[in-house]
């Protein structure tokens, strides 16, 4: 049987980076099978292009996966499918959290003929064999033989063959540039940024996030020989493909087990496995010196934060009172210390929240070493202790907002100020952090850092740029350079003047928004 695996676009931020679930699935697929994948936000297509692709390529099986932000997309993309005869599996975050809706069984269309709830990492064999049979289900759950519960370990991962997967979909330079680009320095042919995990699970419940009701609070982790041998073969093919790599390790809380999290990274320096790593840490588990020194020596550049907030009482409304705002600045000196930066995600519309609050929290932001600033909007997702809060509080506006998603639009009234005011928080946000002015001043500060820290933040700051401005198109990027002249000249004067060494501007282009971790 031939199986297409589909993730829809979002529509707004194009991600370059290539979703997991996708090549996991594909290497845990039984043989026999042919599995194709196609990501929509590297490759666009609508209901009228999927439903002739499945018909012309003959495929008989297709899985669409989504977030809640993506699943009106999924949902059009499952109909064209199935009108056109095609058995259609829906799973992730969202219809785990949904199945009803998904299936049709809350009086609205059925969209999926079956539902993989939760992680399908062994439900998934059982889904291929069945719909080959042609004996699809409408659920999968992730049950043991008693149909008690059972999360995968992940002591036996799979091996992803990134060596040999085709890639071209997810190369961040422009192809007609690859013959020149190679030859610079180790090669620049092709910059990907691919997603590894090293574990799963987060126990620390935050009540906006979907992590600990879906992964659950028990932790689990591969094997430190598996995630090394992973970044071995991503190194090896972006050395012989004269490109850069970096790894994006997509656990929700990387050292969330602090003496594993160190012996991992020793034996990535040991192995010699270093690529440019991006990971998510939250502030408090950044106390710890040695920790931070590994981090710095096994390739870590960017460390995504979750400080959501500078207000303690916001961040105790959220269950994420861990976070300690009067120690964001010391630990952000941790590691620029280091030249390890911060991706730093705030959230505005939190109930304590008042208008000012975008200004109150720039203010602080320029306290500290320059990062990344993210900005987004309290979002009740569905299932979450936040959602149900908000719903017995009758504080919902649109109860099904993923059904009409509108980006950067809230779903619920916060208590101190309108949602307007929210909206205009987040736009003030970045375009204060964003701005020209604000991108040198951010450039400028790095002055004593080599040349290529300061190159690897302006690009990561465009890129950035991209979440909230649109810059999609050649015409705004050229915009774009143009207002940032004087800052990517100043920084060309200087690798003139002093001989350029480019650091992998890891992460740059990663569409981020609202809160995390
Ligand atoms: C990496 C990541 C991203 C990347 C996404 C791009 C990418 N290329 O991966 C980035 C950083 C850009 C991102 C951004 C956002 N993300 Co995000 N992200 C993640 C993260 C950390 C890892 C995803 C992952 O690869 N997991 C590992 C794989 C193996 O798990 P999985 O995807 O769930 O897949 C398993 C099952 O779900 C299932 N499955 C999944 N799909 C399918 C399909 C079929 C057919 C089948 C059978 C099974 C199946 O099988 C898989 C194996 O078990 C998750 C949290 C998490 N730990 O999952 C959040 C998460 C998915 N993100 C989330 C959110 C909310 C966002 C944002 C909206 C805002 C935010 N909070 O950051 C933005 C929106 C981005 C956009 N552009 O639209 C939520 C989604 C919740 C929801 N209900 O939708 C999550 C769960 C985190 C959270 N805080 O709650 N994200
Ligand atoms: S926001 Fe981060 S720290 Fe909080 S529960 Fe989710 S994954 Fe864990």
């Amino acid at each position: 049987m031939k199986i297409l695996l589909y993730n829809p676009d979002n529509g707004v931020t194009r991600n370059f980076m290539p979703h997991l679930w996708m090549f996991l699935l594909q290497a845990l697929t039984p043989h026999g099978h042919e599995v194709v994948l196609i990501d929509g936000n590297a490759q666009p297509m609508d209901e009228e292009s999927i439903a002739h692709y499945v018909r012309e390529q003959n495929i008989g099986l297709v899985g669409i996966g989504a977030m809640t932000r993506m699943i009106a997309k999924a949902y059009r993309m499952a109909d064209a499918v199935r009108a056109a005869g095609v058995k259609v599996v829906m799973g992730g975050p969202h219809v785990t959290e949904m199945a009803d809706e998904a299936l049709g069984r809350d009086g609205g269309p059925r969209h999926a003929d079956a539902v993989a709830l939760g992680e399908a990492d062994e439900t998934w064999p059982r889904i291929v064999e069945d719909a080959a049979r042609g004996t699809l289900k409408d659920v999968y759950a992730p049950v043991d033989d008693f149909g008690q519960e059972r999360k995968p370990q992940l002591q036996s991962y799979p091996e992803i063959p990134w060596d040999k997967i085709k890639l071209d979909q997810f190369n961040l330079l422009p192809g007609i540039l690859h013959p020149l680009l190679k030859r610079i320095g180790a090669g620049w042919g092709t910059f990907r940024i691919i997603p590894m995990e090293s574990g799963r699970g987060c126990p620390y419940g935050c009540e906006f996030c979907t992590v600990t009701g879906f992964f659950g609070d028990s932790i689990r982790f591969r094997t430190n020989e598996s995630v090394v041998n992973e970044l071995l073969l991503l190194k090896k093919r972006a050395r012989e493909e004269g490109g850069q790599i970096a790894v994006f390790f997509i656990d929700d809380n990387f050292a969330i087990n602090v003496k594993r999290t160190k012996s991992l990274l020793r034996d990535i320096i040991a192995a010699n496995a270093q690529v440019h790593w991006v990971a998510q840490i939250s502030a408090n588990l950044l106390r710890d010196e040695e920790l931070v020194d590994l981090i710095a020596a096994a390739g870590g550049k960017w460390i995504f934060i979750g400080m959501e907030s500078i207000d303690p009482a916001n961040l105790a409304d959220v269950k994420k009172g861990f976070n300690k705002p009067g120690e964001y600045a010391v630990v952000l000196d941790r590691l620029a210390r280091r030249n390890v930066f911060a991706i730093t995600s705030f959230i505005f519309g939190m109930d304590n929240d008042t208008p000012g609050v975008a200004e109150r929290t720039l203010k602080e932001i320029r306290s500290w070493p320059p990062g990344l600033p993210i900005f987004g909007l309290m979002t009740p997702l569905p299932a979450t202790p936040l959602y149900k809060r908000l719903e017995a509080a009758g504080r919902l506006t649109r109860p099904k907002h993923w059904q009409e998603f509108i980006p950067f639009a809230m779903a619920h009234t916060p208590l101190k100020m309108s949602i307007d005011e929210a909206h205009n928080e987040v736009r003030i946000g970045w375009s204060s952090s964003y701005s020209p002015e604000a991108i040198e001043k951010a450039v400028d500060s790095l002055n004593h850092k080599p040349l290529g820290y300061r190159i690897n933040i302006l690009i990561a700051r465009l890129c950035f740029r991209g979440i909230y401005f649109p810059q999609m198109g050649r015409f705004a990027w050229l915009k774009s350079i143009l207002e940032n002249r004087r800052t990517i000249f100043k920084l060309i004067r200087q690798g003139l003047g002093g001989g350029l060494h480019v650091a992998v501007p890891a992460v740059a282009a990663q569409p981020v928004t609202e809160q995390r971790h």
